[in-house]
């Protein structure tokens, strides 16, 4: 069977981590702004210049039609939009987005549109931010903003990238912008405002789009998968996918069942410590909008297997992951077959890899070329667990490799490289790496090469 016809071979960056320009052209203040600013980030780094692609977008398209991407997964910064976060929207900030869309479609590659990435308008957190029970109706308006001026030429949005990310370590332990520790309280509310605030802008974007779009979101979650196939590992491997297993806003089903089936879990009073948050039951109804794809992003997975108590589930000790990237992340393989196969059977939607990738000891060797085996071994074996899945009959539309490019890694700034193309950042030069080249054989095969590679789901 292998991979669709169709299929979107892509690659994703989001604006706070490649972009720069943070002051250009009227951008308003983001909480990474402010929280780099106050040295939060390893060795003071910051997205102040990023990897300059505020003014070298032409140059990253080619490299895009270069690698020949099928599409691009890429972020609009809302305060490049609304630099106080609504009210008035800065032209200039409309009109950067408007030529690198127009040249993504000239280079025959598909802008797919993230419409948060993290960096939040700061003149909103000051406000109360997710706790404002305006906060979704803000993203929306900057959302509708966006989509009606370049809705005529961009057909894919997701509204949000990893609010499990976003809000669980921005907003309850710190470590990230805008680094508020809420309690489980008002943390409850900050996810039940990021709901709405995606189903709103589903909204948004029906209203602005002038023909149907396809919509999704980005979310991460811990997947599990079975020691083995036998269908008690496999239930297990469901369980401890979609159960809440402990206090903490983190678990899938706190932000897949709502927006996907229009019902907060069963076990939700786990995710809150015992307390059961009361909140209006329409709410739900806003949350839960017709998508048309599953977006979800899948780094790794832990291996489980039946067990006798309760739970029905064990994580099963020791080293199962055939290695780990230079951020300590298990690198296993089987993780793009059952993440998709328990999802889509879940919630019944074409899967989209928003985002699968790793992090490698990349720098240029004494030849000039960045030789990175070990993203290329990544890449071969994912893509083709992935396409196990697809021969399966899980639907998949399409993977987006993390990154395009060398960029901006959050509190860890600039040390960690997640991408095909290196960026030497005292000079902004690029130079795609052997997996790049890789990918591109790949892509233009539409899979074949990663066919059969005996990764077995
Ligand atoms: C995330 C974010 C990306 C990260 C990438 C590597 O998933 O955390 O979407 O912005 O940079 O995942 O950590």
């Amino acid at each position: 069977m292998g991979f669709p016809a169709d299929f979107a071979w892509g690659a994703a960056t989001a604006a706070y981590q490649i972009e720069g320009g943070s002051a250009a052209d009227g951008r308003g203040v983001s909480v990474w702004d402010s929280y780099c600013n106050d040295g939060n980030v390893e060795r003071g780094d910051s997205g102040l210049e990023a990897c300059d692609h505020y003014n070298r977008w032409s140059e990253d398209v080619a490299l895009m039609a270069e690698i020949g991407l099928k599409g691009y997964r890429m972020s609009i910064a809302w305060p490049r939009i609304m630099p106080a976060g609504t009210g008035a929207v800065n032209e200039a900030g409309l009109a950067y987005y408007e030529r690198l869309v127009d040249a993504l479609l000239a280079a025959g590659v598909t802008p797919w549109i993230t419409l948060f990435h993290w960096d939040y308008p700061r003149a909103l957190y000051l406000r109360g931010g997710w706790l404002n029970p305006d906060s979704p109706r803000w993203f929306a308006d900057y959302v509708h903003a966006v989509v009606e001026r370049l809705g005529d030429r961009v057909d894919h949005w997701l509204t949000i990238n990893e609010p499990q990310c976003f809000l669980g370590l921005g907003h309850r332990t710190g470590e990230q912008a805008p680094g508020l520790t809420y309690g489980m309280s008002d943390a409850s509310t900050a996810v039940h405002n990021t709901l709405l605030a995606h189903g709103r802008a589903v909204q948004a974007i029906r209203a602005a789009s002038p023909h149907p779009a396809r919509v999704g979101a980005a979310l991460v979650g811990k997947i599990a998968m079975p020691q083995t196939t036998a269908p008690a590992d496999i239930e297990a491997a469901r369980r401890a996918t979609f159960t809440l297993h402990r206090p903490g806003i983190g678990g899938n089903t706190l932000y897949m069942d709502p927006m996907y089936r229009g019902t907060y879990p069963d076990d939700l009073a786990v995710a809150y410590d015992g307390m059961v948050p009361m909140f209006d039951a329409d709410d739900l109804a806003v949350i839960h909008q017709p998508v048309e794809f599953f977006g979800t992003n899948i780094y790794s997975a832990e291996v489980v297997r039946a067990s006798d108590d309760a739970r029905g589930y064990e994580q099963v000790p020791g080293h199962t992951a055939i290695g780990y990237n230079t951020l300590g992340w298990p690198v296993q393989p089987e993780c793009l077959y059952w993440g998709p196969r328990l999802l889509h059977e879940r919630y019944g939607l074409p899967v989209v890899i928003t985002e699968n990738g790793m992090a490698a000891h990349d720098w240029p060797s004494l030849d000039g070329a960045v030789h990175d085996p070990q993203r290329v071994d990544f890449l071969a074996r994912h893509l083709s667990a992935l396409g196990r899945a697809i021969d399966d009959g899980v639907t998949v539309d399409g993977y987006f490799h993390w990154s395009l490019m060398d960029n901006f890694e959050w509190s860890l700034g600039y040390r960690p490289r997640f991408g095909l193309v290196y960026v030497d950042y005292p000079t902004q030069r690029r130079i795609v790496k052997d997996s790049g080249r890789w990918y591109r054989d790949c892509i233009a095969s539409n899979g074949a090469t990663v066919a059969d590679l005996g990764v077995s789901g």
